[in-house]
């Protein structure tokens, strides 16, 4: 792929590029509380974005979507979001950088990669890791990889219109080899956990739903948590987000939140607690444990937070049912993408047999079976 792009990049604008990747990135466990300041447990995966870029004497960028085979130009001077583009994360990561007081010049990019949009997989934050690593290389600023993070989700949340938290481009800049990313999104700071699935695979499932809801959906998420924050703030004068309401204060809380908002509050508060479970559980290699916990994850993401759909509820569920299976469940935002999915690895082709035939049967839709492995973060190559 790195080969394609740098060669197309050559081929459209005829000088030779400096390359940057960023990769996708999985999430263990601790789905939905990263914007309430809580753990998640994300990696990096193989699969990523490359981005080839070069300086090019203009007053303007040219861009190059390598996978749709479409060009776009713009001016650096007025960058503003444009509905729905692709070009809103070059636009996005360049504002970003300009209001930190970077001086920056015309360039030409091209990108592409290999991460299935829509997956789950972050092929979004993978595109924004990789342009921000790129354009600070290029213009050798001195720029943190804490600060491209933060960029990166800041120009989702301007760009793209939504408003993520930090998962995503920080698994993306952060990952190791063989390792998850124990992150607390409250000192934006994380622990490297070795990842020993020993005779154990991790295998994604991918639903090729995509359902149109998704990004609004996440928005009313995120609110329906502040909302009930505001509420507990009278019995809780200390909380800043659910983070600081302890899980054994559910009983007391449920008293104090409309019904509508109870179950929210609850996965929330709940899923922190199971991310420590998960990643003491997966350290002292319990990894049936593990699996349980991934099983209550999902369950707790469909009924009480409500981010599944009929097709993932389906996938996990009768991943529970088969041989070799320790755990499986929804991964990422929701509506749609992938499960994630702990299975012996000497299950892995009838897990994906019997998947592949009841999902068709059922939905009379072809699943795409994802392996991955835990890998290193954003890098210049
Ligand atoms: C999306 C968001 F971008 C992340 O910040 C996170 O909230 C995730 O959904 C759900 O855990 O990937």
């Amino acid at each position: 792929m790195k080969d394609k792009i740098a060669n197309r990049f050559k081929k459209l604008f005829g000088s030779e590029p400096l390359i940057a990747f960023a990769p996708g990135r999985i999430n263990l466990i601790g789905e939905h509380t990263d914007y309430q300041e809580g753990l998640v447990f994300p990696a990096a995966v193989e699969q990523g974005i490359y981005v080839a870029i070069q300086k090019n004497k203009l007053d303007h960028c040219r861009l190059y979507a390598f996978d749709l085979d479409e060009e776009f130009d713009f001016s650096p001077d007025s960058l503003s979001p444009k509905k729905g583009h692709w070009a809103n994360y070059t636009m996005g990561m360049l504002s970003q950088f300009q209001q930190a007081g970077f001086q920056t010049a015309g360039f030409d990019l091209v990108f592409g990669g290999n991460i299935p949009v829509g997956s789950g997989l972050s092929s979004s934050a993978a595109l924004s890791v990789a342009i921000g690593t790129a354009i600070s290389s290029l213009f050798t600023l001195t720029v943190s990889k804490k600060s491209l993070v933060l960029y990166a989700q800041k120009s989702e949340h301007l760009f793209a219109g939504v408003k993520c938290g930090i998962m995503d481009p920080y698994a993306s800049t952060f990952g190791a080899e063989g390792h998850a990313l124990l992150l607390d999104c409250r000192t934006n700071s994380h622990s490297e956990v070795e990842a020993d699935f020993a005779h154990y695979s991790l295998i994604l499932v991918n639903s090729n739903v995509k359902h149109s809801l998704a990004d609004s959906a996440y928005n009313k998420r995120r609110e329906a948590c502040e909302e009930s924050v505001r509420v507990l703030q009278a019995n809780y004068p200390e909380a800043k987000t659910l983070r600081d309401i302890p899980v054994d204060q559910l009983e007391q809380v449920k008293q104090l939140l409309p019904a509508a908002l109870f179950p929210k509050a609850k996965h929330v508060i709940t899923e922190i607690a199971r991310v420590e479970s998960a990643s003491k559980a997966l350290h002292a290699g319990d990894l049936d444990m593990f699996g349980t916990l991934l099983k209550e994850s999902h369950e707790s993401l469909s009924r009480d937070y409500e981010v599944s759909c009929p097709e993932l509820d389906f996938l996990a569920s009768e991943s529970w049912k088969l041989k070799g299976v320790l755990g499986s469940r929804m991964m990422g935002g929701g509506f749609g993408g992938c499960t994630i999915n702990l299975v012996e690895t000497a299950e892995l082709a009838d897990f994906q047999k019997t998947m592949a035939s009841i999902y068709q049967q059922a939905f009379n839709i072809e699943a795409d079976f994802i392996p991955v492995k835990l890998s290193q973060g954003a890098q210049i190559c």
